[in-house]
């Protein structure tokens, strides 16, 4: 199988973090949606990344339908199978998406010339990166993960996305407010699937 992705996606890392945990073998295509003749539209007509080719080429997107796919091909398994647990991890895991959405809103708005950029809109979705990252450590409490003691795929998304914003807008300092996210992070940051997956400088 192969997976089209970008090196900065925080859903295309939340795949790769789960690729690399369960060691699968999956060949890495570079690619962006917004490179200029780029050739995301061919897998995906959302023209999104990430999506996963699988060996009869089949196109899978997007990152939820992916981890999905990928959860039960190898050990350990990151979604409970059933229950409530499985739409708690499942919920963690929008929880994460949803700050990545929302700053991703953010970071595409700032790009816009400075006149055309629309203060309510980004204070809207700055609102709910706040937000989530105050569910996040909520959820967090003392627990060594988001579910206990178990890492799941809600720890991976929401720390794909925390990482994201570090990495695009280091100025919402979440570290600084939350010192149990920090801990949190930096364990899963020390796995060799998060140190595989950090993006470029
Ligand atoms: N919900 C999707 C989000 C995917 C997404 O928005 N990817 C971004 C890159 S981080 C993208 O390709 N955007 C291109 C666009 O919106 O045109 C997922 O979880 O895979």
């Amino acid at each position: 199988m192969k997976l089209v992705a970008s090196k900065t996606s925080p859903y295309a890392r939340k795949v790769r973090v789960l690729l690399a945990e369960k060691q699968l073998a999956c060949e890495f295509v570079e690619e962006s949606a917004w490179n200029a003749g780029t050739t995301v539209p061919r897998y995906n007509p959302l023209n999104k990344i990430p999506v996963l080719v699988t060996d009869d080429g089949t196109c899978l997107y997007d990152s939820v339908v992916i981890a999905e796919y990928l959860d039960p091909l190898g050990a350990p398994s990151f979604i409970p199978p059933a229950g409530l647990e499985r739409a708690c991890v499942r919920r963690d895991e929008a929880l994460g998406d949803g700050i990545a959405d929302a700053g991703i809103a953010i970071f595409l708005e700032r790009k816009r010339e400075a006149a055309r950029q629309d203060p309510a809109w980004i204070d809207r979705q700055r609102a709910k990166v706040d937000a989530g990252i105050e569910a996040v450590a909520r959820e967090l409490g003392g627990k060594a993960y988001l579910r206990g003691d178990t890492l799941s795929l809600g720890d991976v998304a929401c720390a794909c996305a925390l990482l994201w914003l570090e990495f695009r807008m280091p100025e919402i300092a979440w570290r600084s407010r939350h010192a149990a996210l920090g801990r949190w992070i930096e364990r899963l940051e020390a796995r060799p699937s998060f140190a595989a997956t950090r993006p470029p400088a």
